[in-house]
C-alpha cells in the first residue's frame, strides 16, 4: 500500500533520446532506473519492486527443483581463477581490482570458480550428491557495447545454480530439473521462453540451452516452428523425485535454434511452419562435466571408494534483465502492461480531484477496503491534472484502474479500467470491491 505524493515515482513526460527500444524507453519514463554510467543502473521503487517480484518468483522455483539457497561475494579473489585456467581466458570482460595489499581480485562475473571451492571443503563423499547450490546476486561483465539500458548491462542481477554429481547420469537429471523449472519459471512470469540449443561460450561445456523469448528487438535471430506459439507445461504435471526426460523431450522435439545453430536444410520444418524472427536470452544452462572440479580438486569418494572428479552444470537466469524482457513482450503505445504476477502494485486507485470531499471520500474508503481485502494499492492523491494522473497510470502498467472523477463520483460511482484490455466500465464502489477482490 502507498500513497503517490509520499512515493518516488519520477515519471518523464518527454521520451528519453538515448533509448533505442521500448523497453528502455518506457523503464526511464516510467521511474524505474536511473543511469549511473554506462550500463550501469540504479534501480528506484517501482523498478526495484518489479525486480524483486521476479527475483522471488526464480527463488521459489528453484527451490521447488530442490536447490539450496546460498549468497556468494560479488569480489572474489584471483587465485580461484588462476586454479581453473580461466583467469587468464576471460579477458577484458573481467574487472579486475587489486586490494590495499595488492591483492588481485575480480568482481565477479560468474561464480563457478567460488562454487566449486564451497563444494570441495566440505563434500567428500558421493552420499550426499547430487546438490544444487544457487544465489542471487549481481554480477559484473565490462561488456564491449552495453546497451538497451538493463538488457544489456554492464552490472546486473542474475540467479546462478551450480549442480554437482557422481557422473554423466545424475548429472543429466539435474540438468533436466533446471530445464522443467526454467519452462514453469518463465511460465510464471509471463513468458514464453524457448528451450534452444546454444553455444557455450566462456563456460564451456558440451550441452547448453539459451531460453529465449519472441521480441522483434533481441538481440539474437531466431527459428522456430510455429507450433511453439502458446504452449505450456502444467505445473501439476512436474514431480521433480521422477525422471523429467519425457518432459525435457517434449520441449526439444519441437524445432527452435539461433542463427549461430540455424540449418535451413536439415531443420526440416516446412517454411510456412517456420517463424523467423528475433529474441532475448533470458536464461542460459550448461553441463560442462569436470572443467571446473578436475583442476580445482572437486573430487568425492564413489561408491566403490575411489576419488573422482565431480560432474557440473550451471544455471543462469538473467534477473535484471527480465524487467526489460517482460516489458518487451507486454506493452502498447501508452505504457507498460505488468502480467499480474510481477506487478508492482495490483491496483491503482487514482483520484481525479484531490480536495474535493467526494472524490477523497470514496478514494480513501477504497484504498482501505482494497488494501484490507490483501491487495496492493496505489493510491494517486496527487495534485496532478486528470489527463496526466490517467496517462501516468497507463504508463506505469498496474493491471486494474479505479478512476474517482467529480462527476461520476457524484452519483456515488467509480470508473473501473482493465489496462491490458482497455476495457471500462462505470461502476459503484461495492461492485468494484467485488470485481477486484471477488465474493
Ligand atoms: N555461469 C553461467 C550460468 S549460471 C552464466 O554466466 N551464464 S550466462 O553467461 O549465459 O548468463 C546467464 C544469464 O544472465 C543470461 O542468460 C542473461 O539472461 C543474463 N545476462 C548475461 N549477460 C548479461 C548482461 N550483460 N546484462 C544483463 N543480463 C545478462
Amino acid at each position: 500500500m502507498m500513497r503517490l505524493s509520499q512515493y518516488f515515482l519520477p515519471v518523464m513526460k518527454e521520451t528519453p533520446k538515448e533509448a533505442q527500444i521500448v523497453s528502455h524507453r518506457l523503464m526511464l519514463r516510467a521511474g524505474m532506473i536511473q543511469q549511473s554510467s554506462a550500463g550501469i543502473y540504479s534501480w528506484l521503487p517501482l523498478g526495484l519492486k518489479v525486480m524483486n517480484k521476479i527475483g522471488q518468483i526464480v527463488r521459489e522455483e528453484q527451490n521447488r527443483a530442490g536447490a539450496n539457497e546460498i549468497l556468494m561475494p560479488t569480489i572474489q579473489p584471483a587465485e580461484l581463477w588462476q586454479e581453473s585456467g580461466r583467469y587468464d581466458d576471460y579477458g577484458l570482460e573481467m574487472l579486475r581490482i587489486s586490494d590495499r595489499h595488492e591483492r588481485d581480485m575480480l568482481y565477479g562475473p560468474t561464480n563457478e570458480e567460488q562454487v566449486t571451492d564451497i563444494f570441495r571443503s566440505h563434500v567428500k563423499s558421493y552420499r550426499a550428491l547430487p546438490l544444487n547450490l544457487y544465489h542471487i546476486q549481481w554480477k559484473f561483465r565490462d561488456e564491449v557495447r552495453p546497451r538497451f539500458g538493463i538488457m544489456r548491462g554492464r552490472e546486473f542481477l542474475m540467479k546462478d545454480a551450480y549442480s554437482f554429481a557422481i557422473d554423466a547420469e545424475q548429472a543429466r537429471s539435474e540438468y533436466n530439473k533446471m530445464f522443467v523449472s526454467y519452462l514453469l519459471t518463465f511460465q510464471r512470469l509471463g513468458l514464453t521462453a524457448i528451450p534452444m540449443e546454444a553455444d557455450t561460450g566462456p563456460i564451456g561445456g558440451d550441452m547448453s540451452h539459451e531460453f529465449i523469448i519472441l521480441a522483434e528487438t533481441g538481440e539474437s535471430e531466431v527459428f522456430c516452428h510455429k507450433d511453439w506459439i502458446g504452449r505450456s507445461l502444467d505445473a501439476g504435471e512436474v514431480d521433480y523425485s521422477r525422471d523429467l526426460q519425457p518432459i525435457v523431450d517434449r520441449f526439444t522435439n519441437l524445432y527452435a535454434a539461433t542463427d549461430d545453430k540455424h540449418d535451413p536444410d536439415a531443420c526440416g520444418v516446412a517454411p510456412q511452419d517456420m517463424i523467423t524472427t528475433r529474441g532475448i536470452e533470458v536464461g542460459h544452462i550448461f553441463y560442462f562435466g569436470s572443467k571446473y572440479s578436475e583442476p580445482m580438486g572437486a573430487s568425492v569418494a564413489d561408491a566403490s571408494g575411489n576419488l573422482v572428479p565431480v560432474h557440473m552444470g550451471s544455471y543462469g537466469i538473467g534477473v535484471s534483465r527480465l524487467v526489460g524482457g517482460i516489458i518487451e513482450a507486454s506493452h502498447d503505445d501508452k505504457g507498460i502492461i505488468w502480467p499480474e504476477p510481477v506487478a508492482p502494485f495490483d491496483v491503482v486507485v487514482v483520484n481525479l480531484k484531490p480536495g474535493d470531499a467526494t472524490c477523497d471520500a470514496i478514494a480513501e474508503d477504497l484504498y482501505q477496503r482494497l488494501t484490507t481485502a490483501g491487495k496492493d494499492v496505489l493510491l494517486d492523491d496527487s495534485d496532478d491534472r486528470p489527463g496526466a494522473k490517467m496517462a501516468a497510470a497507463d504508463l506505469i502498467g498496474i493491471p486494474q484502474q479505479i478512476i474517482i472523477g467529480p462527476r461520476i463520483a457524484a452519483e456515488g460511482m467509480v470508473e473501473w479500467k482493465q489496462r491490458r484490455s482497455g476495457e471500462t466500465s462505470n461502476i459503484s464502489p461495492d461492485a468494484a470491491m467485488n470485481a477486484l477482490v471477488g465474493g
